[in-house]
């Protein structure tokens, strides 16, 4: 690190650590209630930023596991966000990507859940959300990394591969990147779900990889920090949207890490703990994790390896013989 670098203020582990602990304590809150569509999604999320930090045991391995289990909605076979929730994919890779990380996988019915997700398959190729039907690419994610966590990718094996893959090769545009569906503009967080699909499928050969190197180095701004698409603010979150698209094309030098390093450790919270999307901002979970997960991504010292196809602990994907070869 140069000099300018030892002035900025270190990653605050323990308070962060602290700040997740917290989270689940205030049910009082307004806001509790507020999140409860997304409280599956941010349990994961601090779970994770947990481990990469070193403090998975922070949060209550056995109250963890029981709060996902009170999530699965027995009529869809699949998790809802929250107890009495409708299943949904975001909801069910959350609750699976949880108990991977516990090595808890034998409480769930495993072939209910993959006829969930094999039942949201469209004949375009694209997976919808839920029963309702709404289409997206970050859907077609969920689904193949759910799959493949549940050791049942081969299940897309042949047409419905080719479908899947066949989908997001019509999602690419002239810039190099992905949007939400066909003809949508290219946006960091698409970029990351449609090349995280192709990495998981074995299929980066339908990504024009110096075209889209070149649109996701552009997306850091003087302050160091990443926007998710021209003209836009940067934001925290995009540490790991783009860089994790970055790593998985093998690229991470293409962006100047120690400014974005900079920009990460300047969004947190020095008092309460956690970080926000940008400094002086209002903290929450979600950057906590991403802002972690792209100081990871950049080796930053003292932290656990992110595997950045499936966003989690590194040595959890290590240990399920998913880890792709290049990220090694
Ligand atoms: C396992 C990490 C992981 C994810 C699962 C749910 C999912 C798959 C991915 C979400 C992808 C996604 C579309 C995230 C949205 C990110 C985001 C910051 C959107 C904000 O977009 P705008 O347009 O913000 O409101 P900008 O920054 O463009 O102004
Ligand atoms: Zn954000």
């Amino acid at each position: 690190m140069s000099s300018s670098s030892s002035k900025q203020p270190q990653l605050n582990i323990p308070l962060h650590v602290s700040y997740i602990k917290s989270l689940g304590e205030n049910k009082d809150d307004l806001a509790y209630h507020l999140t409860a569509h997304l409280r599956i999604n941010a349990v994961y999320w601090g779970l994770t930023a947990l481990c990469i930090m070193g403090h998975k045991d922070a949060l209550d391995r056995g109250e963890t596991i029981d709060f996902v289990m009170s999530c699965w909605d027995d009529e869809a076979g699949a998790f809802g966000a929250h107890p009495d929730h409708d299943a949904h994919i975001l909801s069910t890779l959350s609750a699976i990507q949880i108990l991977v990380i516990h090595d808890a996988l034998d409480r769930v019915d495993i072939p209910r859940v993959v006829k969930f997700i094999l039942s949201l398959h469209q004949p375009s190729g694209v997976f919808a959300g839920d029963s309702f039907g709404e289409i997206d690419t970050r859907f077609t994610f969920c689904a193949v990394s759910a799959l493949s966590l549940l050791g049942r990718l081969h299940e897309l094996d042949g047409e419905p591969k080719q479908r899947t893959v066949g989908y997001i090769a019509r999602c690419r545009n002239f810039d190099g990147g992905f949007g939400s569906c066909i003809g949508a503009e290219s946006h960091a967080a698409q970029v990351f779900v449609c090349v995280g699909t192709l990495a998981i499928l074995d299929r980066l050969d339908e990504v024009d990889q110096e075209t889209l190197g070149w649109w996701l180095c552009e997306r850091q701004l003087p302050s160091g920090g990443l926007n998710g698409r021209p003209e836009k603010l940067e934001d925290v979150c995009y540490s790991f949207w783009v860089l994790s698209s970055l790593s998985i094309l093998n690229k991470i030098p293409w962006i100047d890490a120690e400014k974005l390093t900079e920009f990460i450790l300047s969004a947190q919270d020095l008092e309460g703990g956690g970080i926000a999307d940008r400094p002086g901002d209002m903290v929450d979970v979600f950057h906590t994790l991403f802002g972690v997960a792209g100081l990871s991504l950049l080796g930053y010292p003292g932290l656990e390896d992110l595997d950045p196809v499936y966003c989690m602990p590194a040595e959890v994907i290590e240990a399920k013989g998913l880890r792709k070869s290049w990220t090694a």
